[in-house]
């Protein structure tokens, strides 16, 4: 993303979803969240031909054969297979390497854990994963990530709506934004510190478009436990946004007043603004954000305007100028 990031190219494994997404089963009984309803109902359903044909390989476990259903989004878009979600990461505390993340990250102890709900609250809480994945049932929710670097992935994630975890820390009226923080652990993460990168990690959103049931808390994915590189044990993702958006290893959720300085736009101003809202219509100012490359596929898509959640998410920046708020 700065001048110091590399491209390069995810490894061109296509795989098919993981067999192990349909053990699911087994990791939800074991953090107690079988009973959950539907839980795939919001998301985009099974269809009755496998969306990815032709090369399913036998699952790992299950019916050694079996044709797997095809996992896609709302839109049709089949999902990104594990192998890609958890090998090509952005995770700067760890490395730029996108293909190195997985590796460097693999030793990170994400527990015990404790996650602050703090600042401009009623009730504050001190919550450790164990009783956040008590609190607060897990949905599956399958959302297209847009990297603000033009790739994206389909990812099906687990967690839960921002909102529950907000409303039950009581907001007082001056609260207007709400302030994400990463873990930056000198000694653990390898680049932290770093003088040019000034972490801790930290993002923000406006009160009202963390309340929107979009913007999810997210715990794990294709059923599993959240791998360390994509953000253990618990990360923000705000699908309409890019990728930055979505602070991972969070510490501290804090309620403030005013506008909160985020790692991307602190670094660079002009390109990282504090909105990041997925927008085909205004460039990076050093690419077009017209198209992307959906990791997987060999041709290029075109973006959507707030990468396909206009229905969702317009009524929050009704009369806003999109291009002055990047
Ligand atoms: N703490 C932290 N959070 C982060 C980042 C990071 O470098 N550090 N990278 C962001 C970027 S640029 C993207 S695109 C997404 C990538 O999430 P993924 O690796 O799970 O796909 O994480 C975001 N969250
Ligand atoms: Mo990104």
């Amino acid at each position: 993303m700065s001048a110091k990031k590399t491209y390069s190219e995810p490894p061109s494994s296509e795989i098919t979803p993981e067999a192990l997404y349909f053990n699911r089963r087994a990791f939800l009984k074991a953090a107690g969240l079988l009973g959950v309803g539907g839980l795939l109902a919001a998301c985009g359903v099974a269809p009755a031909a496998p969306a990815n044909s032709g090369t399913m390989p036998a699952p790992s476990s299950g019916p050694a054969g079996t044709a797997l259903p095809g996992l896609h989004d709302e839109l049709g878009d089949p999902v990104n297979t594990f192998q890609d979600i958890s090998n090509y990461n952005n995770y700067y505390e760890f490395t730029q390497i996108k293909e190195m993340v997985a590796e460097m990250a693999a030793k990170f102890q994400t527990s015990p854990w404790t996650v602050e709900v703090s600042g401009l609250v009623e009730k504050p809480m001190n919550l450790a994963m164990e009783d956040i994945l008590k609190k607060y049932p897990q949905e599956e929710r399958i959302y297209r990530l847009r990297c603000v670097e033009a790739w994206s992935m389909v990812i099906p994630w687990t967690g839960f709506p921002l909102a529950k975890l907000l409303k039950d820390v009581s907001p007082t009226g001056s609260a207007k934004y709400v302030k994400f923080t990463s873990a930056a652990l000198p000694g653990v993460m390898p680049d932290v510190p770093d003088p040019f990168y000034p972490y801790p990690y930290t993002e923000g959103l406006r009160l009202d478009e963390a309340m929107n049931d979009l913007a999810l808390l997210v715990t794990g994915l294709y059923g599993k436990p959240l791998p360390n590189q994509d953000g253990a044990p618990i990360r923000l993702v705000a699908p309409w946004k890019y990728g930055f958006k979505g602070a991972k290893a969070l510490v501290k959720i804090e309620l403030v007043a005013d506008m909160p300085a985020t790692f991307w736009d602190t670094i660079s101003p002009n390109e990282y603004g504090f909105y990041a809202n997925v927008n085909p219509n205004v460039p990076h100012p050093r690419w077009s954000q017209a198209t992307e490359r959906r990791i997987g596929e060999a041709s290029r898509r075109k973006t959507l305007m707030f990468n396909g959640y206009t229905d969702q998410v317009a009524s929050l920046y009704t009369g806003m100028d999109l291009k002055a708020n990047y």
